[in-house]
Order: structure tokens, then sequence, then C-alpha cells
């Protein structure tokens, strides 16, 4: 081991999340530190693995008994080179610090690729807000911007969702933000239609997956026309990855939560999407009800004494794995490639683990790393903070155009930066160079700071 990443472990102990976003990241840069002496000179290495700030704080809220109740929360400010700190919060009662300096880090470089002006963040809390009352969920949202508010702003650091956090919680968010302040301003993405939200951020994190994975298949001169695809999570990443699927001709066949997967034989169409979408979004219940709907469907329990997920088990020739980190590991790799997989495009923030990520590129599939792929959500997200200071909406038509425009974008810059290296249409080293490259410039033109 290099070292650098030596280095890092022992600075960072019991981060291992954090250290395999780094790991994965040094990797392919190293042509890039060897080439460019102005890199070492200003030891650019060192400075972007350090977040800017990292504050953690005590949110103290009641619950409907009366029961006081603490949490932790936190906001990583993790690099402002090229923007104001960008990045969602996640409320999940996995969270911890390790978790959310690997998410911020990814967002550095996401956002870079983007091509908006947006530097990386990530913030959240231990709170579960599953079996939560919507009173319970609105006082702990009060409580965490009770702090929060005195870290962030709308050129300072803007906030959005991500796992537990979506539209109901930007809301109670913004309010207590918008009292707290006496101010409204676009601190926040996410936000409901009406009241400063643009048209298509809710779907945007999955259609842009989904574009970016057809930029793919267009290089191999084939369409999503009949494609099986397996989708893991019922969440908002997952439901708008199946219905910009479902538009392109695709029959999405898996959707998941974190008590198991169900598999449909026949295809997940545009009712049984509805029927999804009412049962997460509203009702808040578990995706084994599906089952219990549609008779060409079967419930697969998690079973924690299998070293691998039979949802990556399915023939299928696209994968979209939505849920969560490392949901991927070398045996499910192994399984999709000895399945036939032929894309496997992330809308999570790094599903595959190190192992399965190599096994992924030893196959020559078509690979998206999260970091390129799932960009269309927080580059929707500036689009946002853009109307929000230009106080007007643009239309659901213009949003998708743009969306669809920047994920081109990524899509060829990434293709003709892993040319440039000689990893030719290898996205991982493609993307992570090109994200390195801009925000290591600016810091190198910003000085020592
Ligand atoms: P949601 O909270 O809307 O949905 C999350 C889904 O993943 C749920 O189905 C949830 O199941 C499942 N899940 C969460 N944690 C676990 C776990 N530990 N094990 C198994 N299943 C789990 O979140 P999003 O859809 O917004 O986020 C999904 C992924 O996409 C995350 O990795 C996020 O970082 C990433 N992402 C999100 C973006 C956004 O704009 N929202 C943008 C870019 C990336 P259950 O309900 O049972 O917990
Ligand atoms: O991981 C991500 O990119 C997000 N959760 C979205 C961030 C944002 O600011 O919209």
């Amino acid at each position: 081991m290099s070292d650098f990443l030596q280095a890092l472990k022992a600075k960072n102990p019991g981060e291992p999340e954090f250290i395999q976003a780094v790991t994965e990241l040094y990797e392919s840069i190293i042509p890039v530190l060897d080439k460019n002496t102005a890199l070492r000179k200003h030891n650019i290495l060192d400075r972007i693995v350090e977040p800017e700030r990292l504050v953690t704080f005590r949110v103290t809220w009641t619950d409907d008994q009366g029961k006081v109740q603490v949490n932790r929360g936190y906001r990583i400010q993790m690099n402002s080179a090229i923007g104001p700190y960008k990045g969602g919060l996640r409320f999940h009662p996995s969270v911890n610090q390790g978790i959310l300096k690997f998410l911020a880090f990814e967002q550095i470089f996401k956002n870079a690729l983007t091509g908006l002006p947006m530097g990386g963040g990530k913030g959240g809390s231990d709170f579960d807000p599953k079996g939560k009352s919507d009173a319970e969920v609105m006082r702990f949202c009060q409580a965490f911007m009770a702090e929060l508010y005195r870290h962030i702003g709308p050129d300072t650091d803007v906030p959005a969702g991500d796992i537990g956090v979506g539209g109901r919680e930007i809301g109670y968010l913004f309010g207590m933000y918008k009292k707290l302040r006496n101010e409204w301003t676009g601190v926040l993405t996410g936000k409901g239609l009406g009241w400063g939200g643009s048209l298509i951020r809710p779907e945007a994190t999955g259609y842009g997956n989904v574009f970016f994975a057809e930029n793919m298949l267009e290089t191999v001169g084939q369409t999503f026309k009949g494609k099986r695809c397996l989708v893991s999570g019922s969440g908002n990443v997952a439901q708008y990855t199946i219905e910009k699927l479902l538009q392109l001709g695709a029959t999405p066949v898996t959707a998941s939560d974190s008590s198991g997967y169900i598999y449909d034989e026949k295809g997940i169409d545009t009712k049984k999407l509805e029927f999804i979408m009412d049962l997460k979004n509203n009702r808040r219940g578990r995706i084994a009800e599906y089952a219990d709907a549609f008779a060409s469907a079967v419930f697969v329990p998690v079973d924690a004494k299998l070293d691998y997920n039979p949802l990556w088990n399915h023939k299928a020739d696209c994968a979209f794995p939505s849920a969560t980190q490392n949901e991927i590991n070398g045996k499910d790799a192994q399984n999709l490639i000895n399945n036939g997989i032929q894309l496997v495009s992330e809308g999570a923030n790094m599903p595959s683990d190190l192992e399965a990520v190599n096994i992924f590129l030893s196959n020559n599939i078509l690979y998206a790393p999260g970091k390129a792929s799932n960009a269309g959500g927080v580059a929707t997200s500036g689009l946002e903070m853009s109307q929000n200071s230009l106080r007007l909406y643009w239309t659901s038509e213009e949003v998708e155009a743009r969306l669809k425009a920047i994920m081109r974008n990524i899509h060829a810059e990434a293709l003709a930066t892993s040319k440039k290296y000689g990893h030719e249409r290898n996205y991982v080293v493609g993307a992570n160079i090109a994200g390195f490259e801009k925000v290591a410039n600016a810091m190198i033109a910003q000085g020592v700071v």
C-alpha cells in the first residue's frame, strides 16, 4: 500500500467507507499525480482528503410520548474551491462520520463533473425516520435546523435530500431556517413546487442515471428497447429510474428495501410503479406488499446468512443499484457477469465495493460509477439554485433538456478522459480524473488556503 493510503488510514481510524472512496479515486489519479508537479508542490492530495470544516452537534427533540430524545447531527464542508458547499442530508440510523465523509468526498468530484459552480458537502443524522409520526419528523427537523442554520446559507452551503430526507423533511427544514433567519433564500434544494422548488428535481437522479446509461448503450449501437433491468431500492432514485426505463421501452423486474426485494417476472409496469410510489411515499409501507398485490411477483426477504444478495443473481441485461453503499460485493458482481449483464449504472453512491468494481472493469462491461451516473440529482439542484437566484421558474421541458445535456456532457468528458489516459471506456478512471483536475486546478489557482 502507498505511503499516502497508509497515512490516510492511520489518520482516519474507524472510517472504512471513507478510506474506500479515497482509495478508488487515488488509484485512478496516480498517472496525473506523476505527470503534474504543481499538484505535488501544492500538496493537493493531502489537502483534498481533509474536510475544510466538520461540524457535529447535539439534536434534542421530544417524541409523541413526551420523552426527550437525543441524536447526533453533522455537516461536513469538504471542499469549496469551485462553489458553495453542496450535497445532501441523510437521516438513517447507520449514519456516522466516516460514511458522511465518504459521501462528501464523492460529492466534490461529482459536483465538479456537472460543470456547475458547486463545492462538495454532506450531512445528516443517525435519526431513524422509520415508524415516526409526521409530528415527530417535524420536531426533529426543526431541532436539527436550530443548530445547522448558523453554518449554511445560499452562498455558503446548500443542503438537499438523500436517504431518509425527501420533500417532507426539506419542507420542515426550510420552514425552520426561514423562521430563524427571517429570510427567504434558496438555502436548500429539493423544495416543493410553488415555494422555490424546481420541476424535475424529484425525478432528476433516476432520470439522469438512465440518460447516462442510454449514452453508454449508444456507444455500442444499442437502445433500452426490450432490455430486462434489475433495480435495487424503492425510494426516490429507484422510483424514477424505473419510470424512465419504462418510457424508453425497457423492462424493470426488481425493486427492494431493507427487508428484501421483489422479483416480478412480467415486469414492473406503469400501474405497478404507481403502487410502489403510493406505498413508499404516502403509506410508508414495506416492499413485501408488492408481492401480495401482484401475482406475477415474489418477495425474497433478506437472509443475513447469505454472503451475496440474490437480487443480483437474476438473468438481466442492465443493473441500476439505487439503494445504498456496498450493496454489490465481489460475489454479486460475479453473479451479474455470469448472468450476462451488459451494463451497470450506479444510482446510489458507491454501491459496488472495490472488488466488485474490479470485476466489472476486468470483464469490460459498460460500468458507470455513481459520481458520474447519479450526478443528475445534484445537477438539477444546481438548476434549482439558478432559478432561485433569477427569481423565476423554468418549465419541466426546459429543466429536463438541461439535465439531459448535462448527463451527455459528463458521459462525453469521462469517455474522452479515459481515452486520453490510455484506459478507453473505463468510466471510473475517466470520471475520477476529469472531476479531480477541475477541483485541483481551482485549488492551485487560489493558493494555500
Ligand atoms: P430514499 O430514502 O428515498 O430510498 C432509499 C432506499 O434504499 C429505500 O428503499 C431503502 O429501504 C433502501 N435502503 C437504504 N438503506 C439501506 C440499507 N442499509 N440496506 C438496504 N436497503 C437500504 O433514498 P434515495 O433514493 O434518495 O437514495 C438512494 C441512494 O441514492 C443513496 O445511496 C443516495 O446517497 C443516492 N443518491 C441520491 C440522490 C438524490 O437526489 N436523492 C442523488 C444521488 C445519489 P428502507 O426504506 O427499508 O430503508
Ligand atoms: O448524493 C447526492 O448527489 C445527493 N444526495 C443530492 C445532493 C444535492 O445537493 O442535490
